[in-house]
């Protein structure tokens, strides 16, 4: 089955956002063509599977399960590192339930989270990703030294510690609706700081680190999606960020499940704002 791009999209804000409607409808036109340039980007071509790969159950093996959301990044670099190693069958991946019922299984009420049917259900895709690896090292995604795996760590952390906290700020920004100058600078200068930093650690186009597909790029490689999220403070994200830019056009080309990755966000927002919800 290919993956599929939704195709119509209501632009009208009926939702209660706190945006103004008009605002709130370019806000998701911008954001649905952004998604839908991406879709065609990742090429839908080579998703060879569908969004939710299902484990399938046999004799007394219970499959692990990975609460899932499309739309979220650290849900993808743990979806693109199942993908990689080619784990469908032993992590189930499944929608969140609803929060009230999630919050009794997962105490964080967040996504991702893992039933590892050990007993330890595990939050924090990082932490997620490295128990993954110790579980099934075949197809490792570490790196090849000390030194590989300590970079891929350190890509993984600046991403998260800066990227997504100025990711973070710009998003609430933007749907509250009441824009901070302060706060849009510190968000601003969080995602431009961390990019110049993980830059500084890259190989090269193609693959962060060790040319070949790693946790680095399970993470990096769906994070950057959400680059789109300075445009609307009128900041390009990748602007002063050449090479970034190279290793993420690479990367999405040349990686069918770093793109696949990005396709499945890209649908899961476009799916968001047909259903009226704040993108
Ligand atoms: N640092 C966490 C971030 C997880 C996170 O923020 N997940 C969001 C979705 S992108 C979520 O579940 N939000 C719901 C909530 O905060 O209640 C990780 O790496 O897993």
């Amino acid at each position: 089955m290919s993956a599929t791009f939704p195709s119509s999209i209501p632009t009208s804000s009926a939702n209660g956002s706190a945006l103004p409607a008009l605002v709130m409808a370019d806000t998701s036109n911008k954001i649905l063509n952004y998604a839908r340039r991406h879709f065609a980007l990742c090429g839908t071509a080579r998703i060879a599977t569908g969004n939710r790969p299902s484990a399938r159950g046999g004799g007394t093996f219970m499959a692990m399960k990975l609460y899932d959301a499309g739309i979220s990044p650290f849900c993808a670099r743990n979806r693109v590192q199942i993908s990689a190693k080619g784990l469908e069958h032993k992590i189930e991946i499944v929608p969140r339930p609803p929060i009230d019922q999630f919050r009794t299984i997962v105490v964080t009420g967040k996504v991702p989270a893992l039933d590892t049917r050990t007993g330890l259900i595990l939050v924090e895709s990082d932490t997620i990703a490295h128990y993954i690896e110790d579980r099934f090292p075949a197809t490792s995604l570490r790196g090849k030294s000390p030194e590989s795996d300590a970079r891929i760590r350190l890509i993984c952390r600046i991403l998260d510690l800066y990227f997504f906290t100025g990711i973070g700020i710009l998003t609430f920004q933007r749907r509250s609706g009441v824009i901070q100058d302060d706060r849009v600078a510190e968000g601003l200068a969080l995602i431009d700081n961390g990019m110049g930093w993980i830059e500084a650690h890259l190989d090269g186009a193609g693959y962060a680190v060790d040319g070949r597909l790693t946790l680095a790029d399970c993470a990096l490689a769906t994070g950057l999606f959400f680059t789109f999220t300075t445009e609307f403070f009128g900041v390009s994200a990748f602007a002063g960020h050449d090479r970034l830019r190279g290793y993420y056009e690479a990367v999405l080309q040349s990686d069918p499940h770093c793109a696949r990755g990005n396709a499945q966000i890209a649908t899961a927002m476009a799916e968001r704002m047909q259903n009226q919800q704040t993108p």
